[in-house]
């Protein structure tokens, strides 16, 4: 047995999310690029001003990726949820990807916590296929054969997820750098398809997202983003280095006090494939083709919206996309997104007293003294909260949304598919199966909104105590 120390899971997350980016950057050298142009606007912006980063220090803006994966069966969810939870991540979130017509759901593994996030805030977005939502019959079993002959996960990986188990949900510190390489494995890129060039055909005419499912050795990460501080500036910048990029970008227009996330990405690239004859994978017997399903992707965080904020969002989104949808130009249709959004404070303490966002509020114990509102109080009251706060002994922090948005997501998705895929290859039926996900994944989803809010509700109880004062 090893008798080194155990590793604590948000280092381990860290080493992870680094030898996943340095393995994709060398898969998709765009993906360097992309870092670099990324990390030079975030150093102007920090230089500028520390006010685009809310209260996130500029080591987590440095380490801080998401990436993404789609998932055939249950039982592949299964292991890699038990992967993600070594990595202290666990599944926050339903999202039905159905409604812009992809037989998917997704959930985020994410950490939960305030100083788990603040070490490192890695996610991965993974979505898993909807057999039952498929149209064809021959495509839904074609699928399901492929899928069930594939093993994402090597033996040795799931040996050391045993062990981890065995010793509490830990690795000691010489097992890691066996552990990595393995866990690795399954979000690698394999140039050699793991089915024939006419089953990705069939698959890729029904659905092509379908293919990339089922068709792989592996569940290959399809981007990693990095954070950045300014996305317009991003996104000129990705034109102007010659990318493919996406004509707009995804989730609220540009504001002074940004909100939830916007992102955009340059457009899959076609790699090059090699398919087997038949079903053994014999080296000599392979067809070259190609597939598209690997892109670059970038975004910039705002702040977590709540129960009510995020209401109006998606009304105002709603509103905007039916007034914008007759309209081809682009300039055009920003401003119709612009002054549909009009409604949406944007100023921080508007937001806050109107309840439409989530702060983390933090005391200044040497302004108590001088504190006039303090006087004769022994109740933490919302009225003192606020006389508090101009008074400058509680200070009010936006908490940075650490999830996704749906519609930016399928936004994203459908970029990178052809667009003359068949809609009608998925059930119009399909609904929104935050059960089915729950069962697929074997236990039940974290509610974003509930763990925003346990963040902001403990930061009031740290002033309170502080304070002296009772809730
Ligand atoms: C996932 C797309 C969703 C995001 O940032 O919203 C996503 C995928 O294409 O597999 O990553
Ligand atoms: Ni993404």
């Amino acid at each position: 047995g090893s008798c080194s120390a155990v590793v604590e899971q948000d280092h381990l997350r860290t080493i992870f999310a680094l030898a996943l980016s340095s393995m994709y950057r060398k898969e998709v050298p765009l993906y360097g690029d992309l870092v670099s142009i990324v990390r030079d606007i975030n150093s102007q912006v920090l230089f500028r001003t520390r006010l685009g980063l809310g209260s996130d220090s500029s080591e987590r803006l440095d380490v801080e990726r998401h990436g993404a994966i789609r998932l055939g069966t249950p039982a592949e969810l299964q292991t890699v949820r038990r992967i993600f939870a070594l990595l202290g991540m666990r599944a926050v979130d339903y999202y039905d990807l159905s409604v812009a017509g992809l037989p998917m759901h997704a959930t985020a593994f994410r950490s939960v916590d305030r100083e788990s996030l603040a070490r490192n805030p890695f996610r991965v977005f993974t979505t898993l296929l909807r057999p039952e939502l498929l149209d064809s019959d021959e495509a839904r079993m074609l699928a399901l054969k492929l899928l069930e002959r594939r093993q994402i996960f090597t033996e040795k990986l799931l040996e050391w997820l045993d062990i981890a188990d065995s010793q509490g949900g830990r690795l000691k510190a010489d097992q890691i750098e066996h552990f990595i390489p393995q866990a690795l494995l399954t979000f690698s890129w394999r140039p050699t398809a793991a089915a024939t060039y006419a089953e990705y055909e069939e698959l890729r005419e029904e659905h092509p997202i379908l293919a990339d499912v089922a068709c792989f050795q592996s569940a290959h990460i399809n981007h990693l983003t990095p954070r950045v501080l300014d996305i317009e500036a991003a996104h000129r910048a990705m034109q102007a280095a010659g990318m493919a990029v996406k004509s707009a970008i995804e989730g609220p227009p540009q504001r002074q006090h940004p909100i939830l996330l916007r992102q955009t990405s340059f457009l899959a690239l076609e790699e090059p494939v090699r398919f087997p004859y038949n079903d053994s994978i014999v080296a000599s017997d392979l067809v070259s083709g190609s597939h598209k399903a690997r892109f670059g992707e970038i975004e910039e965080r705002g702040a977590a919206l709540t129960a009510k904020g995020r209401q109006l969002y998606d009304e105002l989104q709603s509103a905007a996309l039916c007034a914008g949808q007759s309209i081809i130009e682009q300039s055009r249709r920003d401003a119709i997104v612009a002054a549909v959004f009009d409604r949406f404070p944007d100023d921080w303490s508007a937001l806050r007293s109107q309840g439409l966002l989530f702060c983390e509020y933090s005391c200044d114990t040497t302004r108590i003294k001088t504190a006039m509102s303090l006087e004769k109080k022994s109740h933490f009251t919302p009225e003192l909260l606020e006389a508090l706060i101009t008074e400058g002994v509680i200070q009010a922090r936006p908490i940075t949304y650490e999830d996704f948005l749906p519609f930016s997501a399928a936004g994203i998705f459908r970029s990178n598919l052809q667009s003359n895929f068949k809609q009608a290859a998925i059930q119009s039926l399909a609904r929104y199966d935050r059960s089915g996900l729950e069962c697929a994944l074997g236990c039940k989803v974290l509610s974003s909104e509930t763990l925003y809010a346990g963040i902001e509700e403990e930061s009031l109880e740290r002033c309170a105590v502080a304070l002296g004062l009772v809730r």
